[in-house]
């Protein structure tokens, strides 16, 4: 396993990672259905799991935010499994929707990051991710990790239910643990992130647009510009633009593409088209061999080529430096936003 942020592997085996997951094989292969319950940057980690989870499992996932989930009268079934993902283990909203679930009959999966942690020990089996608790407060490592450990899982219980096929089984497994080499890569010159943080730090609000597997990156590209940069920024899926947000665009607004090169390629390189239209700023994450994406781009950030299933493990990696350069560059602390708690406990 790896701490992507850091570009390198974490002595903890991919194996031992997964025993809770090997150990429960039956009941989570068999599961009629998965709900996936977190909140804020855990999410966002759930949301790509249930494109995962239905794309290599086949089976039907559902995700929910904790803090609504615990308060409105949900319909939870013995042999349900319910996922629940936390950094701290501690957040109230979510320890209060699983111990509800739990005692409707429901089997609770944690994907946590704090041993020993309230989530962690409420679980009837889990897996860490061994990535520690963040030394900030806004989660970045810590979304990684989980991106890891839930990719992991989505491909073990694909291939234990003979959903997927071994080929693509030990393809996809093999990319997972090509990640850290390719985000050193990322790493070995951020200087361009700096300079578009620098170019767009007085923006007064960013979209971020996604599709499949990349849109719960744009949303967490969004959510992380708010917490560490205090800049107004809204996630959306870009096939939804159309929808409202394309009337937001103008000369002055930036917007972030996460547009790797994946089954929705062609699609996202019209709704880039939209925006140059109405002549709003492109700033894309696009593959590194991509010859169209970044003649039509503003500004471009490269990752190195990967499967669609894997690539959202590193087109989150730029979009985390974006806003960490826009933070420095503002003069903020990043590691302590304000109004912001580690964990939240009430
Ligand atoms: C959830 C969360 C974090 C966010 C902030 C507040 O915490 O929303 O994603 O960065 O720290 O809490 P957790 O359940 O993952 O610990």
């Amino acid at each position: 396993i790896f701490d992507c942020l850091r570009g390198r592997l974490l002595p903890q085996s991919g194996q031992i990672i997964m025993s809770g997951v090997d150990n429960h094989i039956d009941a989570l292969k068999n599961a009629q259905r998965m709900l996936i319950v977190a909140c804020g940057t855990s999410w966002h980690a759930g949301l790509l799991a249930e494109y995962q989870i239905e794309e290599l499992c086949r089976i039907p996932v559902e995700v929910e935010y904790a803090s609504e989930f615990r308060y409105r009268n949900p319909v939870v079934n013995k042999g349900d499994v319910i996922i629940a993902i936390s950094q701290s283990g501690e957040t109230a909203d979510t320890l209060v929707a699983l111990e509800s679930a739990k005692a409707k009959g429901a089997f609770i999966f944690g994907v946590v990051n704090v041993v020993g942690s309230s989530i962690a020990r409420l679980s009837n089996a889990g897996a860490y991710t061994h990535a520690g608790p963040e030394i900030g407060v806004a989660s970045t490592k810590a979304f990684t990790g989980q991106l890891a450990v839930l990719t992991m899982m989505a491909l073990k219980i694909g291939y234990a239910k003979g959903a997927i096929t071994e080929a693509r089984y030990l393809q996809l497994m093999r990319e997972l643990y090509e990640v850290p080499e390719k985000v050193k890569e990322i790493l070995k010159d951020t200087s361009n992130i700096q300079r578009i943080a620098a170019k767009y730090k007085d923006a007064t609000d960013f979209l971020f647009l996604g599709r499949g597997y990349n849109f719960p990156i744009a949303l967490e590209g969004a959510l992380k510009l708010k917490e560490i940069s205090y800049i107004h920024a809204e996630g959306y899926p870009a096939a939804e633009m159309k929808h409202g947000p394309i009337a937001l665009v103008d000369e002055k607004l930036p917007v972030v593409f996460v547009a790797t090169k994946d089954s929705y390629y062609e699609k996202i390189v019209s709704n880039v088209q939209e925006i140059k239209a109405r002549k709003g700023k492109v700033i894309a994450v696009a593959t590194a061999n991509d010859e169209i994406i970044p003649g039509m781009s503003n500004d471009i950030m490269f990752v190195p080529d990967a499967d669609e299933v894997i690539a959202p493990l590193l087109s989150t990696i730029p979009l985390q430096l974006l806003s960490y350069y826009v933070g420095v560059a503002k003069g903020l602390d990043v590691d302590k936003p304000r109004n912001l708690a580690k964990s939240v406990t009430v």
